[in-house]
């Protein structure tokens, strides 16, 4: 069986590698820390499920992304924030990713697939959508709270509004998703990952720095006219910007929006949950992305800039746990 190795010990990438190790693939977890791929060498990565079914410790290989692994993978997945692909991080992954071998990128936003085809020339770089929802409950442990799908194929690239795929391979994509599948995720193959990626660019620009700066729960988004009066605008100039960038006209996305607020509504959107624990968050590449995206085409995006500039201001403003 082929080597794969994840890049990134958060709640997706624990839940990849613990499945992907269990399903009898040899996996090699590579983490910001050294300390987290100590406990994760000694302990194995625990999977509790929150939807039924029996919980799950499996044995994997681990070690700090900055250290040399021997490890040469033939498959590697990222499933890092936004906020780790700092210029520092592109000669760690360029060591890390053999040329020819593929790469798969489980990342929020936009951005992540330019730099990347940037940093790692001569490698099939695809992009990955997931639903899949999950929790992390220790550095060698996470909760699976929610069953979702995985959407992959060749990456799109975004910046300036061009319209244009990463280098590689079709083919890479389908011996991805069969890996993922033998793993138990329900993983399809799609040659449109720009309408999947800005479709859930759309969901998460409304929801994500609406929840953080409000600090509030999904579900209480639209639970007040006020709120849903702010949200419907925050859509609207949101779907303007992202149709003129290849979003394919669909009807049903604010219900969809609505629906997600209702299906999740009792948790914290991971940018709340990056607030109120003083981290970086994601909004360059979520909202940022949405006004330079509008920049581009010459469009106005006044409520994006906005939510932009308030949700980076408030970091440090909040104490921990708050
Ligand atoms: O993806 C999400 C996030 O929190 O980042 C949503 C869909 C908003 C669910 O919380």
């Amino acid at each position: 069986m082929k080597h794969i190795q994840v890049i990134g010990g958060g709640a997706i990438g624990l839940l990849l590698a613990g499945r992907l190790a269990a399903s009898g693939v040899p996996v090699t977890v590579r983490t910001r820390t050294g300390e987290q791929a100590e406990k994760l060498s000694a302990e194995g990565i625990t999977i509790e499920s929150a939807i039924g079914g029996a919980a799950i410790r499996t044995a994997v290989e681990a070690s700090a992304l900055e250290a040399e692994s021997p490890a040469r993978p033939a498959l590697t997945l990222l499933a890092v924030k936004q906020t780790a692909l700092a210029p520092a991080f592109a000669a760690p992954i360029a060591r890390a990713v053999p040329p020819g071998s593929p790469l798969a990128a489980f990342c929020n936003g936009i951005g992540h697939t330019d730099l990347l085809a940037g940093w790692l020339p001569g490698r099939t770089i695809l992009a990955a959508v997931t639903t899949e929802a999950s929790l992390r409950t220790g550095p060698a442990a996470v909760r699976h709270t929610g069953a979702g799908e995985i959407w992959l194929g060749r990456a799109p690239l975004f910046e300036g509004g061009r319209e244009a795929l990463a280098e590689g391979d079709e083919t890479e994509a389908e011996a991805v998703a069969a890996v993922l599948k033998q793993a138990g995720f329900s993983a399809n193959v799609s040659n449109d990952m720009a309408k999947r990626m800005l479709r859930k660019l759309l969901n998460n620009a409304v929801i994500n720095p609406l929840t953080s700066l409000l600090r509030i729960a999904n579900g209480e988004l639209v639970r007040t006219p006020e709120r849903a009066a702010v949200t419907k605008r925050l859509f609207d100039e949101t779907l303007g910007v992202l149709s003129a960038c290849g979003l394919p006209p669909e009807a049903g996305l604010w219900e969809q929006l609505l629906e997600l607020c209702a299906a999740t509504a009792a948790n914290r959107s991971s940018m709340l949950q990056d607030v109120l624990a003083g981290r970086g968050t994601e909004i360059a590449a979520i909202n940022g992305a949405v006004a330079r995206l509008a920049a581009a085409k010459g469009l106005p995006a006044p409520l994006n800039e906005s939510v932009t500039a308030l949700v980076s201001a408030l970091r440090g403003t909040i104490e921990k746990g708050g």
